[in-house]
This record gives C-alpha cells, structure tokens and sequence, in this order.
C-alpha cells in the first residue's frame, strides 16, 4: 500500500509510537520558529530547562507582531529575544525583516522537513512541502531543547485539484472554498495534502496561501508535493540546493477525498465574523466598504503584491475607502521599491505599512465603528480588528485591490483583462537583517537584557486530590484564543506579563471574568463545541492558570488550545453526552473526586453538580505521557520531575 506525502514525512520523523491513526505519536523536529507576541513565553521557558544550545537543525527568533512599541514593553521584549537567541544558538530576524511565515518559506524552509512555530500559521511551509505545525511556546521550547513534539497521528485528506484558475480568481478564493465545504472544524485530527493536475498550476506563493489558511480549517497542517515549481522558487532564493522532490506515491490511500475544479471557483469573501462564513461576490452584492487591508501572512507575497501594483497603477482609491498595504517581508519591500511598483502604490493613494503582522492582529488601522473593512488576511473574528463593531471579509488581493478602487465591494472580473506581469526569476537575496548566533564558546559572553515587563510564567501544583470549584463562565460554540486572550496594540505588550495580562483573560465575553474568577480562588469553564480555535497563544491557557481555572469541560476542543491547557496543568474534558452542556450554570458547584484516579482507571470522569443534584460523565482521551504531565501539573513539572 503506498503512502501519502504526509505519512512519509512522518514516518521519516518518527521516535515514539506506531502510526496508526488517532494515537499519540512523537516526532523529531527539524526546525523551529517563533515570533515576539509567543516568544517571550517561550525563550523564559527554554531557559527555565537549562539546555546551552538548540539541538535543532535551525531555530529562528522573528520580531512581526509588536512593532507598534507604544511604550517600552515591545522593544524591551525584542531585545530580550534578540539577546536569547544570540547566546542559544538561534538565528534571529529583526523587527522590519518581515513576518515570520514569509520570511521562513523564503529563507528557511527546507521540503521534507519538520517545523513547529509559536504561531498557528506555521503550517504555511507546507507550501514548498513541509510538515509545518503551529504549537504551543512550551512545546516549541521543549522542541528546540532536542525533545520529541507529540501529535495525535493523523487522518489525511487528499483535496484532489484539477483545471486552473480562471483570471482574477486567486488561491484564496481555492482555500475559501475548502473552508465553506469543510468549515472551521473541519480538518480537526487531519493533515489536507494538496494532489492533482491543479497543484501544477499553482506557483509556491500560492500554494503557501492555502496551508496557510489551513489553519483555520482546525487541521493539524497543509500540505504541498514539492515538485519543479518548489525547484525554481528555491533557485530564484538562491537556495536550490536544499531542494527534494517529495510525492505521496500513485496508489497513496486517503481517509477522505474533497475534489475542486479550479476552473469552476469564483471570487468570493468570508463573511463576518468567521472565516467559514464564505459567499460569493455575487451573493453579497455591491455592499459600500470603508477599509481595505492588504497583506498578512496569507497574501504578502511579492506575487500578490505586484498584482495589487498593477491593478492600482495610474488609477485613485475610492474617497471613502482607506487602504493599507504591508508587504510581507523586506525582499517584498525592496523589490517593489526596485522596480517601481512601490511608486504605483503610493500614487494611487496606499498608506503603506512596514513589513509585519500590523492591522491582522489588531496594531493599528482599526475599522471605523461599524465600519465595513475588506482585509486579504485569515481571521475575521469579532473584536480582533481592534473596533468591536467592525465588519470584516476575508478576500483576494485582487478583490481587495478592485474594491479599493471603487469603494463598493467588486467582481475584479469587471476589470476587464487581467493585467500581465513577469514574476523576476531571481529575488533580492540580502540576509543582512538576519542575525547570527554566537558560537558556543562565547555564549558566556552574551548578556540577556529583560526589560521590567517581563515577568515569570505562572507556577501550576501537581492534581490536587479532588477538585471542588465553581463555574465561573460558561461559554457557545467556536470560542476563540481571542476571546479567551484577546490581542490587539493594547493587551499585545502585555505578553510577558501574565499577571497584567490576566486582567483582560475573556474580557470580549464578559469583563468581570477576571476579578470573578480571582475572588473564587479556583473555579472551572464550561465551553460548546471547538472550543480555543485559532491562535496557538499559550497564554490563552497561562492566564487562566493564573486565574485558578482547574478544568475546561466542553463539548470539544481544537488541537493546540487543548495541548496548551494540558501543558499548563489545567484539565481539558468533554461532555460524554452533549446534553448534559444544557444543564449547567455559571456559578454551579461542581466537584471530581479522585480525578487523577479516575484519569488512570481510563474509563468516563464523573462530575457531580453540587448545586443542582445530579451527576454527569465527561470523557478523556489522554496518552500516558499527557496523563503524567497533568497529575505532575503541567509539562514544566513534568519536565523537571523526569530530568
Ligand atoms: C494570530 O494570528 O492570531 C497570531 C497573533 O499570529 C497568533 C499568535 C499569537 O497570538 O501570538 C497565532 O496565530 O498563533
Ligand atoms: Fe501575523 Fe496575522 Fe499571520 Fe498571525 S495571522 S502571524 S497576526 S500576519
């Protein structure tokens, strides 16, 4: 029987465990990233474990996400990051290098290999054919320490592509329509890989706009064969000699199969608040916008950049519409610079950013209020532009660009012939912002600079006995690590702080959470079904703990908040019968007796409602290594307790 690309780059990786599907497996990673608003977490946590040097093939420290530096929080973590990795081993991008997934695929990223980053859209190097995972600070800490990263071993699903994209239709148009067959929990438990005659047609920039939403679809990752498209990227960045070819072989058996004709796709737009909330233009009709956002990690390329250039050149954005543009890396930048593109933009009236997260995660260009922003970005979830009411569609840069120009949402198909330009055979290669790490003799003589913001990560105690708490909220369905943890250019220079960051921990779901949950002392969360989706901050899980959270029982979880909770010592449960959600309150009692006897005994957890007089089962699914972790409080415990 053959194998999938996935399951050969796993297999290939493989330390513990057999690959049988829905079991935990460890994996040995090759490289890891990080990126400032996780990084911080991360670097304190490595260097709580007391490994001099990264063991990996290649680390990279990114500076993207706070470069607002509206105090000296942000500059002060930079520095911090900069300094750690310096002594440790790890190469480190300056702020203004670009964000950490473009910057990775165009210098980094290597076919074949492993990756696990601070960030959830990691999995964009599954565009030149990596297994690229977003995970949790900690475990990327452990990662870089040399430790195997564990994952539930896979379901795959081949998206079987064939014909072409017909002009103005764009790889976020093939990705939008994945996520509105398979929604925002579809690719739970599963890797998507990416086969047919269409993957031909797609250039590695928009291969890697389509793992990168992968993300979104809840999948472990996305995946791209890495074939003479791979080859010619690499070569134009100077960097054909880390190419292999990688394919799933003919007779590759697939847990699932999802077949799009590209020469059947439209444009469409994810709709508020959700990015599964897709329709086509034509459905949503010519809607009067306010705000156009161009860029992100999804749609920074040079290649989506240079269409914009094109379809904004002699021409002048809509009165009513503001646009912003970031290029996704300093190559970007510099090559529009170069070659008058950047020009065409600023002519036509583009407010150009620098080369990071910036309006995605909410550092600026928040949408007036109620305002209708169309954005090339991943997550439209409420709140996270930074202006409550705010309206925000996922699109194409096309449509971005086309919309920009009139000021109502726009076909670009209306544009007429879709302008024709050459992407260069070569890029601008100047590594020059990206700093190499001492070696290991002089290591000692680096200094580490923390800055007062910076504070320890909370400490969790071993299971306690029993756990006797109330509920101290109960939430819907799809919560987000930005409800539980929002970001934006307020609570972002909070990252290293959990104390201060705590104090906004589910604030865009009710704002007396944290001092309720303070007052309790210890409490528990009830929660609907793919509970903690989307980002993969740890601080989602940290801030709770600080908060005294003991458990989190809902009706199920996405893969890196759950992984995040465990390492933090908190329980994640799920209904054993989603009912029973109906029949609990905030402010119910709720006790687990002998809870890690009853984790051990394998079985259903009971739960007794206190309050309301009756009991109810939750059910676990933990591998021995995640049992110990939870009984030792957490993988920092268990770490210290098993070296
Ligand atoms: C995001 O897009 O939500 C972020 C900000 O990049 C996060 C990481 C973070 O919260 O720092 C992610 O995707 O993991
Ligand atoms: Fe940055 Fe946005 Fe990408 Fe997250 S999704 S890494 S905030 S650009």
């Amino acid at each position: 029987m053959g194998l999938t690309l996935t399951e050969k780059i796993l297999s290939a990786h493989l330390v513990e465990g057999e690959m049988v599907k829905g079991t935990e497996i460890g994996i040995r990673i090759d490289q890891t990233l990080t990126q400032d608003a996780t990084g911080t977490m991360a670097y304190l946590e490595f260097e709580a474990m007391g490994v001099p040097r990264v063991k990996t093939e290649r680390s990279v420290a990114y500076i993207d996400h706070n470069t607002l530096q509206n105090g000296f929080m942000n500059m002060d973590d930079h520095r911090f990051i900069g300094s750690v990795a310096k002594k440790h081993g790890i190469y480190f991008s300056r702020p203004g290098n670009g964000i950490c997934h473009q910057v990775h695929l165009e210098r980094f990223g290597v076919p074949g290999k492993t990756l696990i980053g601070s960030d959830s859209h990691t999995p964009t190097g599954g565009g030149i054919g990596m297994i690229a995972i977003g995970a949790g600070g900690m475990d990327v800490a452990v990662a870089m320490g040399g430790g195997t990263y564990y994952i539930t071993c896979p379901k795959v699903v081949k998206v079987e592509l064939t014909g072409r994209l017909r002009p103005w239709v764009a790889a976020k148009d093939v990705i939008l329509e994945v996520l509105r067959r398979l929604s925002v929990k579809g690719g739970v438990g599963k890797v998507i890989e990416y086969c047919g005659e269409g993957v031909k047609t797609l250039s590695v920039p928009e291969r890697a706009t389509i793992t990168n939403m992968g993300a979104e679809l809840g999948a472990t990752t996305s995946i791209f064969p890495s074939d003479e498209i791979t080859r010619e990227f690499l070569k134009a960045q100077g960097r054909e000699n880390v190419y292999v070819p990688m394919l799933a072989d003919e007779d590759a058996v697939y847990d699932e199969i999802v077949e799009i004709n590209l020469s059947e796709l439209v444009p469409m737009a994810a709709c508020p608040h959700s990015p599964d909330n897709v329709k086509t233009v034509e459905e949503i009709g010519p809607m009067k916008i306010d705000q156009v956002c161009i860029g992100s990690c999804t749609n920074s390329s040079l290649m989506d950049m240079l269409k914009v250039a094109h379809i904004l050149k002699g021409k002048t954005v809509h009165p009513d519409v503001s646009l912003s543009i970031a290029p996704g890396s300093k190559q970007v930048l510099s090559m529009l610079a170069e070659n008058g593109a950047l020009a065409d933009m600023l002519e036509a009236g583009a407010r150009v950013l620098e080369s990071a997260c910036g309006p995605c995660i909410g550092m600026g260009q928040s949408p007036n209020s109620g305002g209708i922003s169309l954005r090339t970005f991943n997550r439209n979830f409420e709140g996270r532009s930074g202006t409550a009411d705010g309206q925000i569609y996922l699109v194409s840069p096309e449509l971005a660009a086309a919309s920009a120009l009139t000021g109502v949402l726009t076909d670009p198909r209306t544009l007429g012939e879709m302008p024709e330009f050459e992407m260069p055979e070569k890029f601008l290669v100047n590594d020059n912002m990206i700093v190499e790490p001492v070696p290991e003799e002089e290591m000692d003589s680096v200094e580490v600079l923390r800055g007062p913001n910076i504070k320890p990560f909370p400490t969790s105690e071993p299971m306690p006995e029993n756990i006797e708490a109330k509920v101290s909220l109960k939430v819907g369905d799809n919560i987000t690590t930005d409800h539980i943890m929002p970001a934006g250019a307020k609570i972002l220079p909070l990252r290293s702080n959990i104390p201060e960051i705590s104090k906004y921990c589910f604030a865009v779901c009710d704002e007396s959470f944290h001092d309720r949950a303070l007052e309790l002392g210890k409490s528990i969360v009830i929660g609907g079904s793919n509970y903690g989706q989307g980002s993969s901050r740890e601080h989602a899980a940290l801030a709770p703990l600080y908060l005294g959270v003991k458990a989190v029982i809902t009706k199920s979880f996405a893969r890196i908040h759950m992984a995040n909770l465990i390492n933090a010592g908190i329980v994640p449960m799920t209904f054993a019968d989603e009912s029973d959600y109906g029949r609990i309150e905030q402010d119910d009692e709720l006790k687990i007796e002998n809870i890690a006897g009853q984790i051990a005994a394998g079985g259903n957890i009971k739960v007794t409602n206190v309050t309301k007089g009756f009991d109810f089962e939750c059910s676990v699914s933990f591998s021995e290594r995640q049992k110990e972790m939870l009984y030792a409080g957490g993988l920092l415990n268990y770490t210290k307790n098993n070296s």
